[in-house]
């Protein structure tokens, strides 16, 4: 690990990047400040054991004062205050940008609209199988400079990294990268689609070898010179998932079957695809162990998982589809066992999303659509006619049930995020649970 640069820093967001990034630099003797918006910031407890004069009150014109300010994704780099304090000339990072100048560790970054925590769980499991030590950590819980303290001699950081992240990091030289997929997310946050794309290719800067989706342009960067390696549907990926055969292959050697992955859908296929790509990208064998572990990986919690089936009716809780594009992918994966009898329950936060890409796979697969939160009306709208509005969760279920009959399948699979009505989509997808198992 680098020795961290003497610099007067100050944090901006105390949430769990801020107190990271305190925890970081107490550890590295460092000096600091942090300020955040809200009165009652969630780390503030913490930071106090640490030390009980760091967080100070929000203000604009003592940003200036400092060097360096480290900000937490969830704050806009756009924030006036922010964006004076750049023009004045203060250094503008996030905790990524700490973590890449300190690391000496290979790092494999995902970034994507979809899927990264799954295949950021994923590719870690499968180092392990190959007998690495995986450090995995960012956007999917653990913050990254979490990760330096833990004494791990020679392991393999795998990073799940936000657009928001991305957009604060420089120096991040991954030995394989990825953009999984884009489809809209986090249009309240981007001036345009574009710009939001833009932060995701960030992730390719510096990376060695770029894993992309041969199905999304998107995901492929105009120019670069770092080694390339595919994943995609069609015969020309390197690492291709071939549904009509069945089975995923590396060029033209099998490497399995599809319907061996405990993981459901064409969409977790392609995870299991980019993952293999981010291995050999990293220079790892792919042996029969590695394989076995891709096989038996069954996905994480509130990611299109089976709930129950009561009185023959299939519940499914994909809470975690917090944009279009994840659940287009769920009814997809759905529709060939349950043709026409996918009763969606969505809504929430639509994040200014425009929702229109949703209309074809709800016409086409799905029987009844309930809609409940801040953007419902808009799905409703979507397909009037098979169309149901509700007030809440609760009263979600009770309507799918009066709706559903046997051989129905009841898909949780918002399309939204879940702040209007819940504290997340782990909130969400609990009630959903406890609400199907109560019944
Ligand atoms: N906030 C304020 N004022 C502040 C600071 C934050 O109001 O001064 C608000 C933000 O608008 C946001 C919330 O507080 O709604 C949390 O922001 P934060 O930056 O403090 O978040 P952290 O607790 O540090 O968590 C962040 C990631 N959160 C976000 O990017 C919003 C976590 O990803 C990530 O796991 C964690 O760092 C560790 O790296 C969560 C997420 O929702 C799961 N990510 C988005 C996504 O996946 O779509 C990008
Ligand atoms: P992320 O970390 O990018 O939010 P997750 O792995 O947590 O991704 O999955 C989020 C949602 O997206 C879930 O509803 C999941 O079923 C869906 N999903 C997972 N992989 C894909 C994919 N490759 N394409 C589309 N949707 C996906």
């Amino acid at each position: 690990q680098h020795a961290v640069e003497h610099k007067n820093r100050l944090i901006l967001g105390l949430g769990q990047t801020g107190l990271s990034v305190a925890r970081y630099l107490s550890e590295n003797d460092q000096p600091f400040k942090v300020m955040d918006t809200r009165d009652q910031a969630p780390g503030s407890e913490e930071l106090a054991q640490l030390d009980r004069d760091a967080l100070i009150p929000w203000n604009g014109e003592q940003m200036l004062g400092y060097e360096q300010l480290v900000v937490s994704p969830g704050i806009a780099v756009t924030q006036p205050d922010i964006a004076r304090a750049e023009d004045f000339g203060v250094e503008i990072i996030g905790d990524i940008e700490l973590f890449a100048r300190a690391n000496q560790y290979p790092v494999i970054a995902i970034t994507g609209s979809n899927g990264k925590s799954t295949v950021t769980e994923l590719v870690g499991k499968l180092l392990q199988a190959a007998g690495l030590n995986a450090l995995v950590g960012g956007n999917i819980g653990l913050p990254a400079l979490d990760l330096l303290s833990q004494e791990a001699g020679d392991a393999v950081v795998v990073l799940e990294l936000s657009s928001f992240q991305l957009e604060t990091t420089h120096s991040l030289k991954p030995v394989a990268a990825t953009i999984l997929n884009v489809s809209e997310d986090h249009l309240d946050r981007y001036a345009d689609y574009q710009a939001y794309v833009l932060a995701k290719q960030r992730i390719f800067d510096n990376a060695e070898t770029i894993i992309e989706n041969s199905e999304d342009d998107l995901t492929q960067p105009e120019k670069v010179t770092a080694k390339r390696l595919s994943f995609g549907f069609s015969s020309e990926s390197d690492w291709q998932v071939d549904v009509n055969a069945g089975v995923l292959r590396r060029s033209e050697r099998t490497v399995l079957e599809l319907k061996d992955l405990r993981l459901q859908g064409s969409h977790n296929a392609m995870n299991v695809a980019a993952a293999f790509a981010l291995l050999e990208g990293a220079g790892v064998v792919i042996d029969s162990a590695v394989i076995e572990c891709a096989k038996t990986y069954s996905g994480m919690p509130h990611r299109s998982q089976l709930v129950a089936v009561k009185n023959d009716v299939t519940y499914i809780n994909d809470s975690k589809a917090t944009n279009v594009g994840a659940t287009v992918a769920a009814i997809q994966s759905f529709a060939p066992r349950f043709t026409g009898r996918i009763i969606l329950i969505a809504g929430g936060d639509a994040k200014g999303a425009e929702l229109g890409s949703l209309k074809d796979s709800i016409e086409q697969h799905v029987k009844t659509v309930i809609c409940f939160g801040k953007d419902g009306k808009a799905i409703a709208d979507l397909a009037k006619n098979k169309s149901i509005q509700v007030s809440n969760l609760t009263e979600a279920v009770e309507q799918a049930v009066a709706s559903s009959e046997a051989n129905d399948c009841v898909l949780l699979s918002p399309a939204c995020a879940s702040w209007d009505m819940f504290k997340n989509y782990i909130e969400r997808g609990g009630q959903f649970e406890h609400l199907v198992e109560a019944l």
